[in-house]
C-alpha cells in the first residue's frame, strides 16, 4: 500500500451510525482549497482567511451546485467548519474539520464529494501516521491513541494517557540517550586503539550497564499490570452443571443475563459479558457445566466451554460448597494446574462449605491458585472475590500513573530484547573481550529502545501499528 504525504487523505472522524453530530476530517496540503469548495462560509470571508482553530458556521453545498457559487447553489446542511493549519494541528498538516449533523448518508455524502474535488480517503490510522511521521507523536504515543479510544476502566483510561503524553517516551529516550553516550565513548576507545588513554572504565561500564538492565527491569514487570488494565482478562467460569456458575454471571453483572434453573445442563452455549472488576476489564464467559453426556446439543455446549477454558487468563471453577467434593471437581482442578485458578465454593448460604485442605493433594503447578467462599444467592462473598481477583494480578502498590508502565506485548518484547543484548555486554566486559563486541550489543538494544518510540522503524511495524487503527483516526 502506498502511503504517500502529499496527497489530501479524507474520512468520517466519527463512528459509523446516527448521531447528533459527525466529523468528517481531511489532512494534506489542499485540505483547505478542496473543503473551501463545499463550504459556504456564513460570514462570507474565505475559508483560508478564517481564524485559526476557530469555528465558523457555515453551508454545505453540491459539488454540482459548487461552480455556480454565487448563484443559489444547493445547500445539504449547515455546519460548523474548523481550520488548522499547518503545523499545529493532530498530523502537522492543513487541516479541515467539517462538524454537520451525525447521518450517515449525509456524512457519506460529505466524503464523496470531497473525493470527486481531489481528495482521497484515508486509510484505516492514516491521519495518526501522518502525525508520527510528521514528528507530533511518537510511535508509543501513536499507540496510545488507539489504547485511549478502546480504555474500558479508569485505569485503562489513565495509562493510555500517561503513554499519550510521553511517561513511557520519555524514560525510554532518556535510558537510550545514556546508552548512546556510553557506545559513544566505546567507540571512540575503539579508534583511537593505539593510544594509552582510557575512554570509560570498565567499573564506570559494568556500573551503567547494570543500571540500565535494572530500568528494563522493572518496566518489563510493569507489563503484567499494564497488559491487564489494557486488554483485560479473559475469565472463565467453568464447573459441573448446577453448582452456579450462570448465577454467579448474573450476580457480578447485577442482571439477569443467564438462565438459572435447578436442572442440571441449563446453559448450553458460552455466553460472553464484559464487566469493570476493581478498575480491571473482564471478559466474563459463563459456560456449559462439564460432564458426561450423551446429549449432542450438551456435548457440543462442553467442547465449547473446554476450548473457553483453553483460552482463558483467569479460571473461576465454582464448586457446590453444600455437598461434597466429587470426582468430577477433583479432574477439573487438575486440569486446571497450570492456570491461574480461583475455586469459588458456592451456596455457603446452604451451609459453611468445604474446607480448603480437601485440596491439598491437587494443589496446582504453575498457576496461582486462590479461593474463595460466596453465595450467589444472597451476593455474600462477592466483594472478597473481586479484591481476590484484583490481587491476583495487581501488586498492591501498584499506581498506574506513578512511572512509566509497559502496556503492550510490542514494548514488553522490545525491553526484553534491549535487556538481553545489555546482559551480553556486560558479559563481555567481564570476560574482557575486545570493545567491538561491547559495542556491537549495546548498538542492539539501543535499536531495540528505538523501536518502541519509531526512533528505528521498518514499514512492517508502522503497518503492523496503524492497521488496527479504524478510519478516521
Ligand atoms: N442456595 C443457593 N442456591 C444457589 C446458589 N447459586 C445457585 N443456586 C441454585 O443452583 C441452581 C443452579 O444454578 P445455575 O446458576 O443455573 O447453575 P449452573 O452452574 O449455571 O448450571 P448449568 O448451567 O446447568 O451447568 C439454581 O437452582 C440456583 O438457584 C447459591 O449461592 N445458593
Ligand atoms: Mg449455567
Amino acid at each position: 500500500m502506498s502511503l504517500a504525504l502529499n496527497d489530501t487523505i479524507c474520512a468520517v472522524a466519527t463512528p459509523p451510525g446516527q448521531g447528533g453530530i459527525g466529523i468528517v476530517r481531511l489532512s494534506g496540503e489542499k485540505a483547505i482549497d478542496v473543503a473551501a469548495q463545499i463550504v459556504r462560509l456564513r460570514g462570507k470571508q474565505d475559508l483560508k482567511d478564517v481564524t485559526p482553530r476557530g469555528l465558523c458556521h457555515a453551508d454545505l453545498i453540491e459539488v454540482a451546485a459548487a461552480a455556480d457559487r454565487a448563484g443559489s447553489a444547493r445547500c445539504i446542511d449547515d455546519a460548523l467548519v474548523v481550520v488548522m493549519p499547518s503545523p499545529h494541528s493532530y498530523t502537522g498538516e492543513d487541516v479541515v474539520e467539517i462538524h454537520c449533523h451525525g447521518g450517515p448518508f449525509l456524512l457519506e455524502r460529505v466524503c464523496e464529494q470531497l473525493i470527486a474535488l481531489g481528495a482521497r480517503l484515508a486509510q484505516p490510522g492514516e491521519f495518526t501516521r501522518r502525525a508520527f511521521l510528521n514528528g507530533k507523536l511518537d510511535l508509543a504515543q501513536a499507540e496510545a491513541v488507539l489504547d485511549t479510544i478502546r480504555a474500558k476502566t479508569a485505569n485503562g483510561l489513565r495509562m493510555a494517557q500517561e503513554q499519550l503524553q510521553g511517561t513511557l517516551s520519555k524514560e525510554i529516550d532518556g535510558l537510550r540517550e545514556r546508552l548512546i553516550g556510553l557506545l559513544a565513548h566505546l567507540e571512540a576507545a575503539i579508534d583511537f586503539t593505539e593510544e594509552d588513554i582510557t575512554f570509560v572504565s570498565g567499573e564506570a561500564l559494568t556500573g551503567q550497564l547494570e543500571q540500565a538492565v535494572a530500568v528494563l527491569v522493572r518496566l518489563a514487570d510493569s507489563a503484567t499490570e499494564g497488559r491487564i488494565f489494557r486488554d483485560g482478562l479473559t475469565t472463565a467460569i467453568i464447573g459441573r452443571p448446577n453448582v452456579g456458575k450462570s448465577s454467579l454471571l448474573n450476580a457480578l453483572l447485577r442482571t439477569d443475563r443467564a438462565i438459572v434453573t435447578a436442572i442440571p445442563g441449563t446453559t448450553r452455549d458460552v455466553l460472553e459479558e464484559a464487566v469493570n472488576i476493581r478498575g480491571i476489564p473482564v471478559r466474563l464467559f459463563d459456560t456449559a457445566g462439564l460432564r458426561e453426556t450423551d446429549d449432542p446439543v450438551e456435548h457440543e455446549g462442553i467442547a465449547r466451554s473446554l476450548k473457553t477454558l483453553g483460552e482463558a487468563d483467569l479460571v473461576l471453577l465454582v464448586l457446590d460448597g453444600s455437598v461434597p467434593l466429587t470426582e468430577e471437581d477433583r479432574d477439573l482442578i487438575r486440569r486446571c494446574r497450570e492456570m491461574n485458578l480461583l475455586l469459588v465454593v458456592n451456596k455457603i448460604d446452604l451451609g459453611p462449605g468445604l474446607p480448603v485442605e480437601l485440596f491439598d493433594e491437587d494443589r496446582p503447578h504453575g498457576g496461582t491458585v486462590r479461593t474463595v467462599r460466596i453465595s450467589a444467592k444472597t451476593g455474600a462473598g462477592l466483594d472478597d472475590l473481586r479484591d481476590t481477583i484484583r490481587s491476583m494480578f495487581v501488586r498492591p502498590d501498584f499506581e498506574p500513573n506513578e512511572a512509566a508502565v509497559v502496556t503492550t506485548l510490542r514494548h514488553r518484547t522490545c525491553v526484553l530484547n534491549a535487556a538481553d543484548a545489555l546482559r551480553r555486554s556486560l558479559q563481555s566486559v567481564q570476560e574482557h573481550l575486545s570493545n567491538e563486541f561491547i559495542a556491537m550489543d549495546l548498538r542492539g538494544a539501543i535499536d531495540a529502545l528505538g523501536e518502541i518510540t519509531g526512533a528505528v522503524t521498518t514499514d512492517d511495524i508502522l503497518e503492523r501499528i496503524f492497521s488496527e487503527f479504524c478510519i478516521g483516526k
